[in-house]
């Protein structure tokens, strides 16, 4: 078979362009890859919701890489095994109740499940701001290609539609503090001390719409709730990124 680089090239920019049209006006849009985001993500599109994730590193995955220290595993108590075995991630039992999986698997496997219900991925894009109008509620999200936000370059940059937005951006969250910067009616508290016991058994808890077609997940919802953190336990990350996709659902129903 005989190549042309220029199909090759246009193959890629008009399927990615197809993409981002679609999905210029999306019911559900998640901020971060990191676990929250994907599990919501992968959740979300399995229930036929429309669903972009959009995150501003070049890999998906945020803080699970590195699971512990860099040492790449990550522990999952057993309220969240359910969702290690319904993603296929392989797990074993170090103490009752205390199971411990791959770093690079968990990730792989709930990107791939993401992928799989059909969620569209734009990586190496951030959002810088977020739309809201009249009604009060986040109604859009302002995206940039993150290189432009490195170099500092003054471009700027495109908007998308979006019903419902997930911020799943973790420890800073962002999107949240976006809109407390702004002046909207909500405050982060920031994370607190290392707990992780109530860190996990309250996140479900702070995972909620903090503020009109906003909602929060895995991490930011701690640290908007001002509530501990817990390490590299990954159950909360999981059931938060679950309890999210239900109640972006519950709200497109409505
Ligand atoms: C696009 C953005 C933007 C932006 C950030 O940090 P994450 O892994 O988040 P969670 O909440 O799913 O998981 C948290 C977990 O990794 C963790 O850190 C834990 C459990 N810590 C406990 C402890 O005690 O330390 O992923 C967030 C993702 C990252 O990939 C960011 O790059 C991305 O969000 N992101 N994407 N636009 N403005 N801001
Ligand atoms: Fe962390």
């Amino acid at each position: 078979m005989r190549l042309n680089e220029v199909t090759i090239s246009r193959a890629i920019l008009e399927e990615q362009h197809r993409a981002l049209i679609d999905l210029l006006e999306v019911d559900a849009a998640v901020i971060g890859g990191g676990p929250s985001g994907l599990t919501c993500a992968a959740l979300l599109g399995k229930r036929g919701i429309r669903c972009a994730l959009i995150e501003k590193k070049l890999s998906i995955g945020g803080g699970m890489w590195g699971g512990g220290m860099m040492f790449p595993r990550i522990v999952v108590q057993e309220e969240a095994r359910r969702l290690l075995d319904r993603f296929g991630v392989a797990c074993r039992e170090f103490e009752e109740g205390y199971y411990v999986a791959k770093s690079v698997e968990t990730v792989a496997k709930l990107t791939a499940a993401a992928c799989d219900a059909g969620v569209e991925f734009f990586n190496l894009v951030t959002v810088e701001d977020v739309m809201v109008r009249g009604d009060g509620r986040v109604g859009g999200l302002v995206i940039n290609w993150t290189p432009v936000d490195m170099a500092g370059l003054h471009v700027d940059p495109l908007t998308i539609a979006c019903t419902c937005t997930v911020d799943a951006t973790g420890h800073d969250a962002t999107i949240a503090r976006m809109i407390e910067r702004k002046g909207g009616n909500i405050q982060v508290k920031g994370e607190s001390f290392m707990w992780a016991e109530r860190a996990e058994s309250r996140i479900l808890e702070h995972t909620k719409e903090v503020y009109p077609g906003l909602f929060v997940a895995g991490m930011a919802a701690n640290a908007v709730a001002g509530e501990c953190r817990m390490g590299p336990i990954f159950g909360g990350m999981l059931l938060s990124g679950e309890r999210a996709a239900e109640l972006v659902a519950e709200a497109l129903d409505r």
